[in-house]
């Protein structure tokens, strides 16, 4: 039987490179989009790559979401089956630094995929768009968000999501493609980059644990997010390409927790005895340390803080539960323990490295 094509943006990132394996085991083709750097940013994927002068079935292009031209040609000598458009600048707090320059990558980007389909009259190809939670920035008097909720981005990022996610529909509604998108809540993985704020936190901890780092700052402790693991959130994006017509869908684990609360889970999980103390730009965690003596392990500033925040993000999956049959692996305890354990052998490794070069 012939394999299906696949070809994925974004695929050197967390998601890209678990959607990658995903579709590998399911005997895809999968092509990737890779960009230009001046230092190595494929390890992520380097254990799928196979010198393409053996035999593989997985092959990476050099392109950028910014670059049509590219993109087009791409599109027309691959011919996909599905087109996962992960790629992205895809950090909330970096789009208030270069706004610009996220809305040509995570908006326009998108258009640029789309217009390709519709030129080369690609009517049977199906096309994924990485949509997200941070369109919901407002409750409005709700406990949770499903595809039904108003949105009110609130970040450079979230508005260049919201350009993406309508021109996705807009596409499907006025030329006829099959054209869905995935609203995913925070997601994390040990594969997490290292600036967000789950991944900046478990891996300070593993260093801290081997000596490695002092103390941590952070921005907002209050910020409650909906936490789902990388590796169930990918395997939805596949399903919801595999429906026989396109739509939009909600993946979350309906559970909220604040930062404040993911250190204090963090810190009992690598056994550090912690307490917090004092208000605003002053709370700190105090660490009670193996020589009983108290040291400060975690404090706030206010470089971190965004000009403007969603406070809450709690997603209602129920649609996705149902119809495809979604069953997250993974809860916030066992997410966490996966990401500690990932950073303990790193942190170790790089002591022993440290240790060797004395
Ligand atoms: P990520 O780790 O930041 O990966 C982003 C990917 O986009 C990387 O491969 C990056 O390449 C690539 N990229 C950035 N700028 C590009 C450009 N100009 N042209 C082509 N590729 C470019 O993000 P992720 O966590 O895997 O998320 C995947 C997608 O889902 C993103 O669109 C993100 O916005 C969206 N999303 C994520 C979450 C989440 O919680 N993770 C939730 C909802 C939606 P480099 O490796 O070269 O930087
Ligand atoms: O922040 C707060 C911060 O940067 C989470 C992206 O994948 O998910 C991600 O966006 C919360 C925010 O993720 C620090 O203010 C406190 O409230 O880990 P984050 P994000 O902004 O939620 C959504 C769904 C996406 O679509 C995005 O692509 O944590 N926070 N202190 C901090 N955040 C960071 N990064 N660093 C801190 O020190």
């Amino acid at each position: 039987m012939k394999k299906k094509i696949a070809l994925i943006s974004g695929i050197t990132g967390q998601d890209g490179s678990y959607l990658a394996e995903l579709l590998l085991k399911k005997n895809y083709l999968v092509h990737g989009i890779i960009r230009k750097s001046s230092s190595f940013n494929t390890g992520r994927i380097d254990h799928l790559y196979i010198d393409p002068h053996y035999k593989t079935d997985f092959f990476l292009h050099y392109g950028d979401l910014t670059d049509s031209n590219t993109i087009y040609n791409l599109i027309a000598q691959i011919r996909p089956n599905e087109i996962y458009n992960l790629g992205a600048q895809s950090h909330v707090g970096v789009s208030f630094e270069n706004p610009e320059y996220t809305a040509e990558v995570t908006g326009l980007g998108t258009l640029r995929i789309l217009e390709a389909i519709r030129f080369l009259k690609l009517k049977n190809v199906k096309f994924y768009q990485a949509s997200t939670s941070e369109l919901f920035g407002k409750k409005f008097n709700k406990k949770y968000f499903n595809e039904e909720s108003m949105f009110y981005p609130k970040s450079p990022y979230g508005v260049s999501k919201l350009f993406s996610h309508w021109i996705t529909k807009v596409y499907r509604e006025s030329y006829g493609l099959y054209a869905s998108t995935g609203i995913l809540f925070n997601h994390e993985s040990p594969r997490r980059g290292e600036t967000f704020v789950t991944r900046k936190i478990t891996r300070f901890l593993a260093r801290k644990y081997y000596g490695l780092e002092k103390n941590l700052f952070l921005g907002n402790l209050y910020a409650q997010r909906d936490w789902g693991h990388a590796k169930d959130y990918v395997e939805m994006q596949w399903k919801i390409l595999q429906q026989k017509k396109p739509d939009d869908w909600v993946i979350s684990t309906g559970k909220s927790y604040s930062v404040k609360q993911f250190v204090t889970e963090a810190c009992k999980q690598i056994g550090f005895k912690i307490y917090w103390q004092g208000f605003g730009l002053n709370e700190k965690a105090i660490l009670i340390n193996k020589n009983k003596k108290k040291e400060i392990l975690i404090r706030v500033d206010r470089k971190y803080f965004r000009p403007l925040e969603i406070d809450y993000l709690r997603g209602n999956s129920k649609k996705a539960l149902k119809k495809l049959n979604f069953k997250p692996k993974y809860n916030f305890k066992s997410l966490i323990k996966e990401m500690l354990k990932s950073d303990l052998n790193l942190a170790k490794k790089e002591l022993i490295l440290k240790k060797n070069d004395k």
